[in-house]
């Protein structure tokens, strides 16, 4: 299945975690690589005072179900010490599942398509540069871009995502 996820970080060495973070999503079996997006520097959405963030996104195939690949992860996540003290808070690395082939589902541990992609300039924009056919819910992301504020989703070209391989 084709896998689209979504890198944030606002907390240290914003471009080595978020490097670090790729890197260790692909160190094991049951994830290629296929795409990843140029780097954005963006304002903080939601939440506490907080810095700005770096967001890329990668899209992968996965043998991996839905399930497996979040605790990949959250795995990930956890290995770069992220500390869980408040939702929507400052996080040295957030990895975030925006879909997963076609699956819908709506648990509270894992909803898929993530629920506020769909709003979230700083998802779609980084997403359509690596997949300019993107879609999501059936709605051309492009499309969905138009409607949205993206002034505080500022590229980064000096800052270049590689995966490991
Ligand atoms: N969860 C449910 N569905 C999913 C999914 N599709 N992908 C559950 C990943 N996780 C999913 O997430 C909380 C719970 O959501 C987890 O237990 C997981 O099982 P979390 O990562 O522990 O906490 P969080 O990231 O603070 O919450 P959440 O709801 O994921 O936050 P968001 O919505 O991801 O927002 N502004 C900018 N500019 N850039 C950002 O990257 N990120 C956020 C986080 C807010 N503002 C931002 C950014
Ligand atoms: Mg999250």
């Amino acid at each position: 299945m084709r896998a689209v996820l979504a890198l944030g970080s606002n907390l240290g060495d914003r471009f080595g975690t978020l490097r670090g973070g790729l890197d260790a999503l692909l160190a094991e079996p049951g994830l290629t690589l296929v795409a990843v997006s140029p780097v954005y520097e963006t304002d903080p959405v939601g939440g506490p005072e907080q810095g700005a963030y770096l967001n890329a996104v990668v899209i992968a195939e996965s043998a991996l179900e839905p399930r497996a690949l979040l605790d990949r992860a959250q795995g990930v996540e956890n290995a770069f010490g992220r500390v869980r003290v408040e939702r929507w808070g400052a996080r040295t690395l957030d990895v975030d599942l925006i879909t997963v082939g076609d699956v819908v589902m709506d648990d509270p541990d894992l909803t898929l398509p993530h629920p506020r992609a769909h709003e979230r300039a700083f998802v779609l924009v980084p997403w359509v540069r690596a997949d300019p056919d993107a879609v999501l819910s059936g709605r051309r992301v492009a499309d969905l871009l138009a409607g949205l504020d993206q002034d505080y989703v500022r590229p980064r070209p000096e800052l270049v995502l590689q995966g490991a391989g």
